[in-house]
């Protein structure tokens, strides 16, 4: 496919300056597929997973920049989406659980990023799970989906765990949205994630003369696992491989971090047959969603858009998958803050490479305002990645801060440098965590009790402490 002329954010800074900022746009406009998937982690073909597939977001890997070390700012559906879709953190937008989403609450004149997007002439349209929605039981629903940010905002209802086909439940004490529940389906009748991508790719067509913000929201692979058989075929039980942990690891984990949400560890009293099964029916979810996502991406070749536009995918937050035998979101660990972002943009350097820079979700609203060139407010919290997008080996930000907190009672802030992870938690008798990534990638040891580490976890403290409007190293 020919790209077109390359725009490096030094050459776009000319072209700024050469012009007003309202004809200061690229010619034509660039279009932004922003894709969300629901509480994915990176286990997906293009970050190394040896099993699960997603050929589609593969290819979007190839020819975008796959971001290695991208991290949320708080590992929960609602305030990460406050978040992200306001260009503040979690501390600024006052969203830090699911119960209050309402930025505007706090912020009644916030200029979202479909917003800005929309008051700048872009056709601002929604489709499916864009800021909070419970799933299952907000799926269809309108509720929290913020109708200033939208010229076309929809919820395509589903069936969730009433679809019908052969099933299970893992963890039948539990609610829906917590329990991992699974069905086979016979095929995508009546699921969120195909009626999502019917209705996109509806809106492309109309919208392909452009500029569009198209805000596509899949719900899976959260909870439940709903997805046709084939997709569960692919991952045969017997193939699927535990997470192993050392014996000892949860004991130099502080208590509040094990007692946030004390059901979600210890393997969710899960057997291993049914930690199989839940891994199964994750996977299966991830490539039934990679199934729909791979469709828009058609439509955008098939419209002869794809050379001007833009297509950012993320995961809302990471999830754990048994890792230090815990299951899902809401620690402060590696596998519950991180998540996969694939960014592709006309023109862009680095296409096609991955990147270790340390990035931040609050960072995709001044990117997509830089790459679009639109003046995004004063007031956001993050910066700009375009120079990654052309340099991968950039970095840009030695930093990266996430936080978590569960009724008045546990608070948890940790920040990520290129080496370690520092966690302090308040509350329930509080604590420390310090990861050296350098050795330990998976987080087993806690030094934050080694006297040999005191030096480190002085300057640990100390970066937390000013936090992340610091300068730069
Ligand atoms: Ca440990």
């Amino acid at each position: 496919m020919a790209m077109p002329t390359l725009t490096s954010r030094r050459e776009f800074g000319a072209l700024l300056a050469a012009n007003a900022l309202s004809c200061a746009r690229s010619e034509p406009p660039l279009n932004v597929l922003f894709i969300a998937s629901d509480d994915l982690t990176s286990t997906l073909g293009c970050y190394g997973h040896p099993v699960v597939k997603s050929p589609h977001i593969d290819r979007l890997a190839a020819q975008g920049v796959r971001f290695d070390n991208a991290y949320c700012q708080f590992p929960f559906c609602g305030p990460s989406r406050a978040s992200l879709m306001t260009g503040l953190r979690p501390d600024t937008t006052g969203v830090v659980t699911n119960r209050n989403v309402d930025f505007r609450k706090q912020h009644p004149d916030a200029v979202t990023l479909p917003q800005l997007f929309k008051n700048n002439g872009w056709r601002s349209m929604r489709v499916g799970k864009m800021f909070h929605m419970g799933v299952p039981g907000g799926v269809g629903t309108m509720t929290h989906q913020d109708p200033p940010s939208w010229d076309v905002s929809i919820s395509p209802p589903g069936d969730e765990h009433e679809s019908v086909g052969v099933g299970g439940d893992p963890n039948p004490d539990l609610r829906h949205g917590l329990k991992m529940q699974w069905v086979q389906t016979a095929d995508a009748t009546g699921q969120a994630d195909s009626a999502a991508a019917d209705t996109a790719i509806d809106l492309l067509h109309e919208s392909a003369d452009g500029p569009f913000f198209l805000g596509l929201g899949f719900v899976r692979p959260h909870t439940p696992f709903v997805a046709p058989s084939n997709f569960f075929d692919m991952y045969p039980l017997e193939e699927i491989e535990l997470v192993q942990n050392p014996m000892d690891d949860l004991d130099d984990i502080p208590a509040p971090a094990k007692n946030l949400r004390p059901f979600l560890w210890h393997q969710m009293g899960m057997s291993e047959e049914n930690q199989r099964i839940s891994l199964r029916g994750y996977y299966a979810s991830i490539s039934f969603m990679d199934q729909q996502v791979g469709r828009v991406l058609d439509e955008l070749d098939r419209l002869g858009v794809a050379d001007r536009t833009i297509v950012v995918f993320f995961g809302d937050h990471g999830w754990h998958l048994g890792e230090h035998t815990h299951w899902q979101k809401m620690s402060l660990m590696e596998e519950s803050v991180s998540a996969p972002l694939i960014i592709s943009a006309p023109g862009m350097r680095g296409a096609g490479r991955s990147s270790k820079a340390l990035v931040e979700f609050v960072d995709f609203y001044p990117t997509l305002a830089d790459l679009c060139g639109l003046e995004p407010p004063s007031n956001l919290e993050g910066v700009s990645l375009a120079p990654v997008l052309d340099e991968p080996s950039r970095s840009i930000k030695d930093a990266a801060f996430s936080q978590v907190q569960w009724e008045d009672r546990i608070y948890g802030r940790t920040v990520r440098t290129d080496r370690y992870r520092y966690i302090r938690w308040e509350g329930d008798g509080g604590g420390e965590e310090l990861y050296d990534h350098s050795n330990d990638p998976r987080e087993f040891t806690n030094l934050a009790l080694d006297p040999q580490h005191s030096g480190v976890l002085a300057s640990m403290r100390a970066r937390l402490e000013r936090g992340p409007m610091s300068p730069t190293a």
